[in-house]
């Protein structure tokens, strides 16, 4: 008997990377109680959701994704009353907590990992995956996401761990079915204490081809929807999930709307959603000798970009649900990825990729931030980064491989690296931006003197009441959460338009990708009742004015 009421269709989702959220100690770092502090701030919002980044005990190596004790709260984030008093006073405000489960890989630091290092015959030696060295080197190819051979050497036993991602975060083995127990049994004991769900981390990685562990001096294969994965998923459901009335998503960057339809299927035999990539990764680019590679310089490509959420959602529609989401703490910031960040269209262009997304079906997320309008830092040394994903990239692509100058990746990391969306939260015009009182951890973006949310909450015309209003919306036409998707103008390289149809009620979306005036044909011109735009002044209906969104009910 599963016990979810898939409450998520009807919510909308805050994420908040605690460590750049706000600071309540005065320590330069985000912290749980700093996010208590602002969960009147999140309830004025209209937020039903938060799902948190990792907060628990870490090595330290990747912002919280390398986890050494699943039970343990991180001491620089706070402690386990700090986070028990988060969930009441949340949940006191109507305000659901999910958090991060991060099951793929634990820290080069947890007991377990330890403990299976010590010797070849330790019970525990098979949570992870060891293999013997091939021809003296590595077992075989396997690439690190973060750059480099997949496989760690340890002098102690004489054998390679895999990591796909940092070294010091290892992948755990699922085909050991006292590993799957053991994760579980943790699931459980959040669930116990009261959260409303989990986020997965890299969750269609944990079955992997057996092609992955071959020692066989193999090229670099496909880590991602192994054979076993939806096994796992399934029992994950049985044993845990469907225990409760949560909602999970899957981060799976492997994903296709067909494989969707098993991850994040309605009939909640895996997960509620998951979290596609193509459209964040849409404008990936070509290193100097042709290697695709996330390093790019965009710009975005509004075909390809309709293209995408048109598919994703007709495709999952009655059949599955789509995640909804520009932004996140590994992508850049909306309004500079897919909106116009100078300061001419910023506020405007927030406001319209804000109702180009909430307006279609799914649950959409709301990276922290981006209801302010908050843009990418501009970055001038790659010593500004903290991020083990740059770092790494550096030393591979520009200093050992001179794949790419350091001019142009520094072009490229001020458009996509994770940096961009990890720097602290702009809460006031003053000191720090008013997220600390010490040094912060990362630099402040210097536009918080305009972009903070001290401004804004209050104000009719700004982005945050324009975010408001979309999650109000939400709440008061079902259309918007059950209507179907038909895209306009298709072809139309400036116009994203759409409308949604549900139960004899029509919403009509038309928006402007652009800078420039763009003509609405006959099916898109403007009319019914308008719910909501971006511009105070009504303009001719068969055109949009630069960056224009309007929201009407047919
Ligand atoms: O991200 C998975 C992942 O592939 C990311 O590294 C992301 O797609 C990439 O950085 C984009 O260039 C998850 C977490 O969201 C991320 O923060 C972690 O670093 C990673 O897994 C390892 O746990």
């Amino acid at each position: 008997m599963n016990k979810q009421t898939q409450w998520f269709k009807d919510a909308v989702v805050y994420q908040i990377y605690p460590k750049s959220f706000m600071d309540a100690d005065g320590d330069g770092l985000g912290d749980l109680r700093g996010v208590i502090g602002k969960l009147d701030y999140l309830k004025e919002l209209g937020i039903d959701v938060i799902w948190l980044n990792p907060c628990y005990k870490n090595s330290g190596v990747d912002g919280g994704y390398d986890i050494s004790d699943y039970r343990a709260i991180a001491p620089e984030l706070g402690t386990m009353a700090d986070f028990d008093e988060l969930l009441e006073q949340a949940h006191k405000r109507g305000i659901r907590i999910v958090m991060d489960l991060v099951v793929n890989h634990t820290s080069t630091e947890h007991a377990w990992f330890i403990e299976s290092k010590s010797s070849r015959d330790n019970p525990k030696r098979d949570f992870y995956i060891w293999r013997k060295p091939f021809e003296g080197g590595v077992p075989n190819g396997e690439r690190s996401v973060f750059s480099g051979p997949a496989w760690e050497y340890d002098e102690t036993t004489g054998e390679y761990y895999l990591h796909m991602f940092a070294r010091e975060q290892a992948d755990l083995n699922w085909e050991n079915e006292e590993v799957r127990r053991e994760v579980y049994d943790m699931m459980h004991w959040w669930f116990k204490k009261g959260i409303d769900g989990f986020r997965m981390d890299v969750i269609d990685m944990i079955s992997k081809d057996e092609t992955v562990y071959a020692v066989d001096g193999g090229p670099h294969r496909n880590a991602f929807n192994g054979p076993r994965e939806h096994e796992f998923l399934q029992e994950m459901n049985r044993e845990v999930l469907s225990h409760y009335d949560i909602m999970t998503v899957g981060e799976t960057g492997s994903l296709t709307t067909q494989e969707a339809l098993r991850y994040a299927n309605l009939d909640g035999s895996e997960l509620s959603m998951a979290f596609q990539f193509e459209h964040v990764e849409h404008d990936n680019g070509y290193l100097d000798n042709g290697e695709r590679s996330k390093w790019s310089t965009g710009p975005m490509d509004l075909l390809k970009l309709k293209e995408i959420m048109a598919r994703w959602q007709t495709e999952l529609h009655g059949k599955a649900w789509n995640s909804l989401y520009w932004s996140n703490h590994d992508q850049p910031r909306a309004v500079s990825h897919f909106g116009c960040d100078d300061e001419q269209y910023r506020v405007l262009s927030a406001k319209m990729v804000g109702a180009c997304l909430h307006m279609m079906q799914g649950t959409p997320y709301i990276y922290q931030g981006e209801e302010l309008g908050m843009t990418n830092y501009p970055f001038t040394d790659v010593s500004q980064s903290r991020d083990v994903e740059v770092y790494n990239a550096w030393q591979e692509l520009v200093v050992e491989q001179k794949k790419i100058t350091p001019e142009r990746m520094m072009d490229c990391l001020r458009y996509k690296c994770r940096d961009n969306a990890r720097t602290p939260m702009q809460w006031t015009a003053g000191v720090n931006a008013g997220f600390t009182e010490g040094e912060p951890w990362m630099p402040v973006n210097p536009n918080h003197t305009y972009i903070n949310a001290e401004s804004q909450v209050g104000d009719p015309d700004s982005v945050f009441s324009f975010y408001k209003k979309l999650i109000a919306l939400r709440k008061q036409y079902p259309v918007i959460v059950h209507g179907d998707f038909t895209l306009l103008q298709k072809e139309d390289e400036q116009v994203f338009a759409y409308t949604r149809a549900h139960e004899g009620s029509t919403l009509l979306v038309a928006c402007n990708f652009s800078c420039e005036e763009a003509r609405l044909d006959e099916a898109a011109r403007t009319r019914g009742e308008m719910l909501i735009a971006n511009y105070k002044e009504d303009g001719d209906p068969g055109v949009l004015r630069a960056w224009e969104c309007r929201v009407t009910l047919v």
